[in-house]
């Protein structure tokens, strides 16, 4: 079996990026040990703060971000850290090669009821600057906190998915990972449905006439409420993940970040041939505006993503 060690030597020469990619894989193992343990500890509770999304940040996301800190000051190739939980960008040093943007923590809501929830990442050149278009990423990766604890990482190439063994070990289990081209499952949150546009009511309800409608097949809904989650199910078996701007979320520009959960995911998702945008445009041509910018994310499946790109083309 491959370990994520001899894959990134694989992947690519620099020393630099393979020890980025390294330390965010170590933090997230650190992390895994200590969710599975955490409501004996009662630390799925609130951590009685809020974050600069104004989110109540729980016990688990101040630990999450703490963990994810302590192993990147740790690590000179890294010289800057943007992360959901702090409000500004934290310069850990001088001359690293690398920045890194997480979401230490997505989908903590879920903790409390024991559903996954993942570690998103993504890593930029320092040379670039902070806002740079996601398609300049060196590198970007999630790890879901599920039955199984799995890293799914991209540098320039394939999409590999590995697994965390027992003694702690990354070991390679997809070594391209390909998301299918069609599929007949959707995600989106339809508690929504009041608030959304023209464009996702048309291509919500086409799915839904499924075999009686334009789209002539039957669709299912899955909706975990963990991006992580969903992505995981939408990269492994294909489907559509929907967070669009909607009359609500338009003020704030969408609900999810770009720098930390939109481009990373992207990344992945047209690393293993699906597509992401915003319904109007590329996820990874965006001109990031600020490190806790939201954007609209449609992603997954390329026939599904043309087809409700097709919608904002007509509406
Ligand atoms: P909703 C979790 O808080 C998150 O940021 C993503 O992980 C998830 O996809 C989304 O929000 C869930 O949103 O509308 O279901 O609360």
């Amino acid at each position: 079996m491959t370990t994520l060690a001899q894959w990134l030597k694989s992947e690519t020469d620099d020393l630099a990026l393979q020890s980025v990619i390294a330390s965010m894989a170590a933090a997230s193992a650190e992390l895994s040990g200590v969710l599975r343990v955490a409501p004996i500890a009662g630390q799925t509770g609130l951590a009685g703060h809020t974050n600069v999304q104004g989110e109540a940040q729980k016990a688990l996301d101040v630990i999450s971000n703490d963990i994810v800190l302590k192993h990147l000051r740790e690590n000179a190739a890294v010289a800057t850290l943007i992360s959901e939980e702090l409000d500004d960008a934290v310069q850990l040093g001088t001359g690293g090669a690398y920045i890194v943007a997480t979401d230490p923590l997505d989908g903590s809501s879920n903790l409390d009821v024991n559903v996954t929830v993942g570690t998103i990442f993504s890593v930029l050149k320092s040379a670039g600057g902070l806002l740079q278009k996601g398609r300049a990423q060196a590198a970007a990766g999630y790890v879901a906190y599920g039955p199984a604890t799995s890293l799914v990482v991209r540098i320039a190439g394939a999409v590999s998915v590995f697994t965390l063994d027992a003694e702690g070990q990354w070991v390679q289990v997809v070594v391209a990972a390909k998301v299918p081209e069609t599929s007949g499952e959707f995600a989106i949150n339809t508690a929504r449905e009041r608030f959304w546009d023209a464009a996702t009511t048309g291509y919500v309800q086409e799915s839904v006439a499924g075999e009686t409608g334009p789209a002539g097949k039957r669709y299912n809904m899955r909706w975990v409420g963990s991006m992580v989650a969903d992505i995981h199910r939408i990269l492994m078996r294909g489907g559509i993940f929907l967070y669009p701007l909607d009359s609500e979320t338009v003020s704030k520009g969408g609900r999810l970040r770009l720098l930390y959960e939109a481009n990373p995911m992207s990344w992945l998702i047209e690393g293993a041939g699906g597509l992401a945008t915003t319904g109007r445009l590329g996820i990874l041509d965006i001109e990031p505006s600020g490190i806790h910018q939201r954007v609209p994310v449609i992603l997954g499946s390329a026939e599904e993503v043309r087809r409700a790109e097709a919608w904002y083309a007509k509406t």
